[in-house]
């Protein structure tokens, strides 16, 4: 008995204690070296008590420093031990997977791709066009001559440039998506049958239900004998497929500068089912669309003859739809790119 056994015995057991991996493996590890009748450091102990009486205090010293050691070794195995229930360096099969982040869509996207894949359905094209327009295409073609309220520089955003001789400046933010409209019939005869979705521009400060840029729909149908029974049917099993197929629909004269007879179309309020609230200011009903049958004066813009053709039109306002399908109350929560908000989506 040396002081050499008992550096190996150390040796020994920080190997074995190395390859603990459970509770079971620590107990056996804790009887082989400190178990009360056969552990090696109480056959050390004993071991101390018959040697030469001066190696006593030394050897004893040591031997105690050793028990004292695997103690608090094995303690501190045991704690990690305790702290994940696993096995040390075993994969836990029981736990849930890790789900990766993925990339999602926004609400917006959401509605105008839902929006679109209606109408491209009923066979209709989906075309886009530039945001910065002229004069002409935004106002003049649609029958909104130079004196008319909607060119007001309150609600319209003027780029740089100046009509000449008129002091009106030449181009601006498109106000709606029709001057892509006229583009086409100027480019392309009857039949029409399309949609332009896109950012629109207006003079708007920020609140529950503006911003000074939003999204729209509007659509077009040009033929020979198109009625407003067309508009009616096709505005009808649109709303039905965007929300739901009970939606009541209802039609009511309105006016348009570049339509008429203009409409404007509401669904049943989907926040009381139509029975009355502050929502829908107890109407119970919501507007949801503009449209109408395409004024003579536009086709005449256009060159298309309007004895020959006739046409309904609609625009339909992206956030305002996300607004309703999904009960939210300020619009400017699309806008924001809070996470919390947009992880939300689809519902
Ligand atoms: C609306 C409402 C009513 C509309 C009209 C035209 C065009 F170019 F054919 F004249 N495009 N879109 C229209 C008609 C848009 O939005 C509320």
């Amino acid at each position: 008995m040396t002081d050499a056994d008992i550096a190996q015995l150390r040796t020994e057991f920080q190997q074995e204690l190395a390859r603990v991996a459970s509770e079971s493996d620590l107990q056996a590890i804790r009887d082989k070296y400190l178990g009360r009748k056969s552990g090696a450091v109480t056959a050390l102990m004993k071991a101390v008590s018959t040697a030469p009486a001066d190696l006593k205090p030394v050897l004893g010293k040591l031997a105690n420093e050793l028990k004292q050691e695997l103690e608090a070794l094995l303690a501190e195995k045991k704690a990690l031990l305790g702290a994940s229930k696993a096995p040390v360096g075993a994969v836990d099969i029981s736990l849930p997977g890790r789900t990766p982040p993925i990339g999602h869509q926004h609400p917006l996207t959401i509605v105008r791709e839902q929006i679109e894949g209606i109408f491209t359905r009923m066979g209709y094209q989906v075309l886009e066009g530039p945001e910065v327009e002229d004069d002409y295409h935004n106002f003049e073609a649609l029958n909104m001559p130079a004196e008319h309220p909607a060119r007001d520089m309150q609600d319209t955003l003027y780029l740089d440039g100046e009509i000449p001789g008129q002091g009106r400046p030449a181009t601006l933010l498109r106000t709606h998506t029709s001057p892509m409209q006229i583009r086409y019939m100027e480019t392309h005869q009857p039949p029409v049958r399309i949609i332009v979705p896109g950012k629109v521009y207006r003079r708007d400060d920020l609140d529950l239900t503006h911003t000074p840029m939003f999204q729209q729909v509007e659509g077009l149908v040009v033929g020979e004998r198109i009625t407003l029974a067309d508009l009616k049917g096709t505005l009808t099993t649109f709303l039905h497929e965007l929300f739901e197929n009970r939606t009541q629909v209802l039609f009511r004269p309105s006016f348009f500068p570049y339509t008429e007879p203009s409409v404007e179309v509401f669904i049943g309020c989907v926040f009381c089912g139509a029975k009355g609230c502050p929502v829908c200011k107890r109407t119970g009903w919501l507007e949801i669309l503009g449209s109408g049958m395409v004024h003579p004066r536009v086709f005449e813009a256009v060159g298309y003859d309007p004895e020959r053709y006739t046409g309904f039109a609609f625009g339909v306002g992206i956030e305002r739809v996300a607004l309703l399908k999904y009960g939210v109350d300020d619009i400017r929560l699309f806008y924001e790119n809070d996470l919390r908000f947009l992880e939300q989506f689809p519902l």
